[in-house]
């Protein structure tokens, strides 16, 4: 079995960009593709600095489950502290999407939701994303969406201020 993931990672404390570039040195052998970093305000209400953000396309053996254990596991090595939600963090990395074997998942499970359900809403994981898959699509409520149009229905403000600021991390 095979798993595709879409990870999104972001950085707002300390070396951002390091700690950026060792998830995509982590991903290793299974990266796909990998976005530029980008230049994002803070979503979700905290006051805080921007943060440096990227989404890459992995695949390999791991499952669902896997890769989110290895997100926390990145998170653990960059001594991620969970404190505030949606606050400042050295390293947060969300499993976005996963298909196995070409299958969407569909996950409610309180640890591992998915698709992630805020993707839809964050011009952050969703401008990264199409900068490496043009024709990527996301599973809503309302069924499966291009990216294309769910970053057409965020605000063209928010959008904008999501700003690429070179090719790797
Ligand atoms: N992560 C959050 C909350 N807000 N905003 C931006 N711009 N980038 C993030 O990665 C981010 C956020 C919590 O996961
Ligand atoms: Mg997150
Ligand atoms: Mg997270």
């Amino acid at each position: 079995m095979t798993t595709r993931v879409v990870l999104s990672a972001g950085s707002n404390i300390g070396d951002s960009r390091g700690h950026l570039q060792a998830v995509v040195d982590a991903v290793g052998a299974d990266l796909i593709a990998a976005s530029a970093v980008y230049s994002t305000p803070p979503w979700g209400g905290v006051d805080q600095d921007d943060f440096a953000n990227i989404t890459l396309i992995a695949e390999g053996s791991r499952t669902p489950r896997q890769w989110l254990e290895f997100c926390w596991e990145l998170e653990r090595v960059a001594d991620r502290v969970r404190n505030e939600r949606w606050g400042p963090r050295t390293l947060d990395v969300d499993v976005v999407a996963a298909e196995t074997d070409g299958e969407p998942v569909i996950s409610d499970d309180d640890e591992l939701t998915l698709p992630h359900p805020r993707a839809s809403q964050r011009a952050f994981v969703l401008v990264p994303w199409l900068e490496i898959d043009p024709d990527a699509t996301l599973w809503t409520a309302s069924g499966e969406q291009s990216v294309v149009e769910l970053v057409a229905a965020l605000d063209a403000d928010d959008v904008a201020a999501v700003r690429r600021l070179e090719a790797t991390p």
